[in-house]
């Protein structure tokens, strides 16, 4: 009797075992936030900035969804490094609107990606960099 307790369990932790392997390769993968598959973004800004270089595209994706790619690479003797994160603010040209800052994703070495929903349509401008020191770009939301 003992014995058979004993195989059922030993069944049981081998099913569970094998089945995570085969949870792992069947779940669904998450939904992959990156843009149209070789689609050009709307707009896009390279700058240099005191620190170093710093890159933005913006893919406006309809719906008022927007993607947002952030790429700095900082100097030699930058005190900001690549891994700290940069200020971003969306605001809206022409209007008395509070800007936001979007949370970011690091997704490599310097590289940081923000994916949002504005709150209307029309002339926005974003800006990324540290402190005072920012590139910015602007494009129409829809
Ligand atoms: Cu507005």
């Amino acid at each position: 009797m003992k014995t058979k307790v004993l195989a059922l369990l030993v069944a049981l932790g081998v099913f569970g075992f094998v089945g995570a392997f085969i949870w792992a390769a069947l779940r669904p993968t998450p939904t992959e936030i990156a843009a149209p598959d070789g689609a050009e973004p709307t707009a896009k800004v390279s700058e240099v900035i005191s620190d170093g270089l710093i890159g933005m595209q913006v893919y406006v994706l309809g719906n008022l969804d927007v993607l947002l790619e952030i790429q700095f690479a900082p100097d030699a003797n930058a005190t900001a490094s690549a891994g700290m994160r940069p200020d971003v603010n969306f605001a809206m040209l022409d209007m008395h609107m509070d800007g936001f800052d979007p949370p970011l994703e690091l997704v490599g070495s310097g590289e940081w990606r923000a994916r949002l929903k504005l709150p209307m349509a029309g002339r926005w401008v974003v800006s990324a960099g540290f402190g005072e020191d920012r590139a910015e770009v602007e494009f129409d939301a829809r």
